[in-house]
């Protein structure tokens, strides 16, 4: 064959398509909710913390696990106390009550972690070591409040890995809207197709996808059951078969932001 003709059917790289994965950007970090992603506080933490401070209180208000369970759809704790104690015919006075109830259950909250009564997740600490290791920051997007928040990061994760970290105390709007996984990316200066979110909840996942953000859902009892359509996956936790690593969640990334591309 004559060389002319043999150029001519080679193909090469670069009259190719452009490569699949050119476009998708680097994952630079991840963003944590807080309540049932980094703990499992809800059942067994918080909801003791406002039967407690119902009682100090001297209300006659109990919430157990199922009724929790639907209580949970309100973010905010506050919010959460003031919205039942309405329904339970406290009329005027539910704001009022729920504003001092809360602040003893935040009080009380706050003492447990300072105890070393909540445990992280089985598995997180080796993913969060495995981010930092690889370069990728971290960053927290929580409802829960600042007082709290802190001593349990600080408990659970340690100082100097953690670079953001937005409260319910930083935000006008709680979730599901997503200015606390705005406010975050803000704080890290970087797009939402560079980071990744990681929640438990079906609310917590509007949130994240609300800020443009791939979602890895890691669920809980209160949350297995919820719908998480648009999630870049769904775990029951993060010591599973194939754990998640950072190796893993950059795949998911990838993964998920080509999906979108195309
Ligand atoms: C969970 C919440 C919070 C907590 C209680 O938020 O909605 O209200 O239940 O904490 P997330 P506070 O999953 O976003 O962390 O009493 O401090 O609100
Ligand atoms: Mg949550």
């Amino acid at each position: 064959m004559h060389a002319d003709t043999i150029t001519r059917n080679r193909s090469f790289w670069w009259d190719r398509a452009r490569c699949a994965y050119a476009d998708v950007p680097a994952l630079e970090a991840v963003i944590f909710d807080v309540d049932g992603t980094i703990a499992d506080t809800e059942r067994d933490g918080h909801r003791l913390a406002f039967n407690a401070a119902f009682a100090h209180h001297g209300l006659n208000v109990y919430w157990d696990v199922a009724e929790y369970g639907r209580l949970l759809r309100i973010t905010g704790g506050e919010r959460r106390i003031a919205a039942d104690l309405l329904d339970r015919g406290y009329g005027q006075a539910a704001g009022e009550l729920a504003t001092a109830v809360h602040r003893t259950k935040t009080a009380l909250f706050r003492d447990s972690i300072l105890n070393g009564d909540i445990d992280p997740r089985p598995g997180l600490l080796d993913l969060i070591w495995g981010l930092h290791c690889a370069g990728i920051r971290i960053g927290i997007a929580t409802t829960g409040r600042r007082s709290w928040v802190e001593p349990l990061v600080r408990q659970l994760i340690g100082d100097g890995v953690v670079e953001v970290t937005i409260t319910g105390d930083d935000v006008t709007r709680l979730k599901p809207d997503p200015e606390a996984y705005q406010r975050a990316l803000h704080e890290l200066g970087i797009r939402p197709d560079a980071a990744m979110a990681i929640e438990d909840s079906a609310v917590g996942l509007r949130a994240a996808r609300g800020a443009g953000l791939a979602t890895v859902i890691v669920t809980t009892d209160y949350t297995a059951h919820q719908d998480f359509t648009g999630a870049a996956a769904v775990l029951p936790g993060y010591d599973g078969l194939e754990p998640l690593s950072a190796r893993h969640c950059k795949r998911l990334h990838d993964r998920w932001w080509l999906g979108q591309r195309q």
